[in-house]
């Protein structure tokens, strides 16, 4: 062995002991395994999921520059007043342009660094949708069996990834702020229907009760007319029919609020956890919890055998054969279609 190999690789056990234990550096290293879906990554989840089920996980969600990293920030620093241990995953598209949106991360959420009750980890998502919930999903389950109490997840809602964060989470913020025309984009993500609590931050800028007014009337077209149900993992809009939407507006039913914050000064964030509490609550006496938790159980399952056959279909492609195909292709002796087909064959 050579010198540059001192630190001996801890076997998976150890890692899982690290992680139970409460050790940071080893917990720390557990992720980093997973995150790049090491060898025995599948070991260490496998042994760590009995730990597992005892965290809330809030996803936190909106448009870039909303300020949704200042207000997990503070909203760790509330859960820690109220005695509570917390784990952020902060998931940064790779910019272009921006590069260092890892170090923006780290910045921002500078003042939980120091605290053993609070760990954070940055991760990048390279482009990789499908494998990016995965992985969330992975790093999610390491933090819940460290025993974190609340496991919070940042993801910029850039289309489809955060429809899928949400269907990892257990309670969904979704956050907007003054002045971006937001209500548009809302509606056109449909970002509206994963929200449990919506949330105008930067309230100390202009145009936020305007704000506040364009989504509290989007939210009663939303609460009379139609509901989101689950179906087979996935979220639908169903239209509904007056009648019924009068029986759904009991009290037994979950009503999204807009809420107020300046993430930056911590103004309304203690409300906004009152809120998220109450939401779990409600998740827990309504029989709702054990829909959402089956919802979260059908798509990781679901995410690690598509992962798995991904892997083992990609590992039984013909390097050359794939190649050769491509020039064929490419020369119009042969089409896409034909090609896969025998390459599938092949297999
Ligand atoms: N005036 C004001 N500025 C805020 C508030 N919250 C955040 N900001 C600022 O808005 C900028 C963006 O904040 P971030 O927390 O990085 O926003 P983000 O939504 O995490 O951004 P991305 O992760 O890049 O999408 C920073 O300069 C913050 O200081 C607020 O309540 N009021
Ligand atoms: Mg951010």
């Amino acid at each position: 062995m050579s010198k540059a190999t001192a630190q001996p690789r801890l076997e998976a056990a150890g890692l899982v002991q690290g992680v139970l234990g409460g050790e940071r550096l080893l917990l720390a290293r557990a992720i980093t395994r997973v995150e790049n879906q090491e060898a025995d990554a599948a070991e260490l989840l496998a042994a760590l999921y009995p730990h597992t089920g005892k965290a809330h996980i809030l996803g936190v969600t909106g448009a870039p520059g909303t300020g949704k990293s200042t207000m997990v920030t503070s909203l760790a620093q509330s859960y820690r007043q109220a005695g509570m241990t917390v784990g952020v995953v902060a998931i940064d598209p790779t910019s272009p342009f921006t590069g260092g949106a890892l170090l923006g991360d780290r910045v921002r959420m500078r003042a939980l660094a120091g605290d053993p009750g609070v760990f954070v980890r940055s991760m990048a998502t390279r482009g990789s949708l499908g494998g990016l919930s995965k992985t969330t999903g992975d790093v999610v389950t390491v933090l819940d069996a460290a025993g974190y109490d609340r496991v919070i997840v940042e993801t910029v809602g850039v289309g489809q990834a955060e429809v899928e964060i949400a269907s990892t989470a257990h309670t969904t913020l979704v956050v907007e702020a003054p002045g971006l025309g937001d209500e548009v984009q809302a509606i056109k993500a449909g970002i509206l229907e994963i929200a449990d609590v919506l949330v105008v931050n930067k309230a100390d800028r202009p145009g936020v009760d305007k704000t506040i007014r364009a989504l509290e009337m989007m939210l009663e077209i939303e609460n009379g007319g139609a509901r989101m149900i689950r179906h087979h993992g996935q979220l639908l809009r169903v239209e509904t029919p007056a009648a019924m939407a009068a029986d759904w507006d009991d009290e037994n039913r979950w009503k999204v609020i807009v809420m107020k914050t300046v993430a930056t000064d911590g103004t309304g964030v203690f409300e906004l956890r009152e809120r998220i509490e109450a939401h779990r609550r409600w998740l827990q006496e309504s029989g709702e919890m054990a829909i959402r938790e089956q919802l979260r159980i059908a798509n990781t399952l679901e995410n690690i055998v598509r992962a798995e056959l991904n892997r083992r279909i990609l590992a039984r492609l013909p390097e050359a054969g794939m190649h050769g195909m491509v020039e064929a292709i490419r020369a119009r002796e042969t089409d896409p279609y034909t090609a896969a087909g025998k390459l599938l064959a092949g297999m």
